[in-house]
């Protein structure tokens, strides 16, 4: 039996870093060593999805790290984790992009492109059945933005392909550079055709959820550990046998009514730290009722200000599909979720048996039960609104603009990049707009 296969990019540091947290969460989910070599002596497929086992018993991932900066790969490069990977998985330059969508896309990005280029097509050469690639970076770095472009314009994915890109969103009180905004709209604007959903998080709320969470000194790995957590959960029906699978075709077809509302949100159940553990047997309805409050959401605008299109639930751990049908009703009637008018039923619903893993050195505890919620949700405009005026103000002014027509980028490109999100932002307002008019 042939298993489907996914490969997975993680580009520019936030990429490369919250994928080597996932690749950590994933040998603990397939009872791999820190090499990759197979604890459990089993003829379980599930592997295969994520790995290649080019010897017996010893599974490598099917993954390619590409940072514009070596000092990131360099990290994984000589971690416990080291000998997971092969050579292949690293493709690393000498400098980053600065910040700088151009140069990620013009400039410095091109000096890793061939390498890169030929490292992916070799993983995808060796898939027995491709059925997706899944991208994480961040929005707001030179190379997550300008980088990923440039690679997927030389590298489109086929369209029988389902392509998932997994974007941490900037926000302003958490922002690392002044060129943010500039670096995200740029990035939606040209790189509008790669995928067919992206994944919005941003480094604020998952800040917040981990103080709620109960950790103290907040660190990258905390956050890329709840990343790593909810990409874990959608991916797990994929991976292990369940009861109501979801892979990432079915997340696309019930998440994305529309080609350009592609712009998801998420939201978890509790995960439970060392320091703050679960430590009761949550009920179904609890942690479904856990997704809709505001503290347990992983992107900033409350759902409930907005109008949803869908909502995939998945399940892990045993779960019983009655329990799961009551809990539903019970956020209808607590939580009102206001949906479409063209769309009442609203619930995807997919339950997998394997419970959360975690890294070995992880903060968070994990629970038997789970949730995880990703929605398509008409809030998301807020802040995309957000992103527009922000990049209105720096580009009213011209700052910043120098670097990147120096790099390469005609000025023009600027006006028409906001022209899009301006396209995007209002596709979702007019959803909102025909909700308000009587159904014929
Ligand atoms: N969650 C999370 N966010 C990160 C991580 N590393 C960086 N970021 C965020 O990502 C944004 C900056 O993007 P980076 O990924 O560092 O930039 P880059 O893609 O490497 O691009 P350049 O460094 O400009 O070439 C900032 O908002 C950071 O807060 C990480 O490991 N996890
Ligand atoms: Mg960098």
């Amino acid at each position: 039996m042939h298993q489907s296969n996914v490969v997975t990019v993680g580009i520019g540091q936030c990429g490369v870093q919250s994928m080597g947290r996932y690749w950590r969460t994933l040998i603990r989910e397939h009872d791999l060593s820190d090499s990759g070599w197979q604890i459990v002596n089993c003829e379980d497929l599930s592997a295969m999805v994520h790995f290649t086992e080019h010897s017996q018993n010893k599974f490598t991932p099917r993954c390619l790290f590409m940072d514009l900066d070596a000092t990131t790969n360099e990290v994984i490069q000589t971690s416990s984790i080291k000998d997971l990977f092969g050579p292949h998985s690293f493709a690393s330059g000498q400098i980053s992009a600065a910040n700088c969508y151009a140069r990620g896309r013009f400039s410095t990005g091109k000096m890793i492109l061939n390498d890169a280029s030929n490292k992916y097509r070799r993983l995808v050469e060796e898939c027995d059945r491709q059925i997706g690639v899944m991208k994480v970076s961040s929005l707001a770095g030179g190379t997550g933005s300008g980088f990923t472009n440039l690679f997927f314009s030389e590298n489109p994915i086929p369209k029988a392909i389902q392509s998932t890109s997994i974007e941490l969103a900037p926000s302003a009180a958490f922002a690392t550079s002044t060129t943010a905004y500039y670096n995200t709209v740029l990035q939606f604007n040209e790189g509008y055709d790669s995928f067919r959903y992206h994944i919005l998080f941003d480094n604020l709320t998952l800040y917040k959820r981990c103080l709620m969470e109960g950790v103290s000194d907040v660190s990258y790995v905390h956050l890329n550990d709840v990343l790593a957590q909810v990409i874990s959960s959608f991916t797990v029906s994929m991976r292990f046998a369940g009861t109501m699978d979801c892979s990432l075709e079915k997340l696309a077809t019930n998440l994305v009514p529309f080609p350009a509302m592609k712009y998801i949100l998420s939201s978890t159940s509790r995960l439970g730290t060392k320091m703050k553990p679960i430590d009761h047997k949550i009920s179904c309805n609890q942690m479904t009722c856990q997704l809709f409050k505001k503290s347990h959401r992983l992107f900033s605008e409350r759902f409930e200000e907005g109008l949803f299109f869908a909502c995939n639930l998945q399940y892990r751990g045993k779960i019983a599909i009655s329990e799961v049908h009551k809990a539903i009703n019970k956020v209808r009637k607590i939580y009102s979720p206001k949906f479409t008018q063209w769309c009442k039923t609203g619930f995807k619903i997919a339950n997998c048996w394997k419970p959360t893993c975690l890294p070995t050195d992880s903060f968070f505890q994990g629970n038997p039960g789970s949730v995880v919620m990703l929605t398509n949700n008409t809030v998301v405009t807020k802040s995309l609104k957000t992103f527009g005026t922000l990049f209105d103000k720096m580009f009213h002014e011209r700052a910043c603009v120098y670097w990147y027509v120096s790099e390469g980028l005609e000025e023009g490109e600027f006006p028409d990049a906001r022209e899009y999100l301006e396209t995007i932002t209002q596709a979702y307002d007019q959803e909102e707009k025909n909700h308000d008019k009587p159904f014929e």
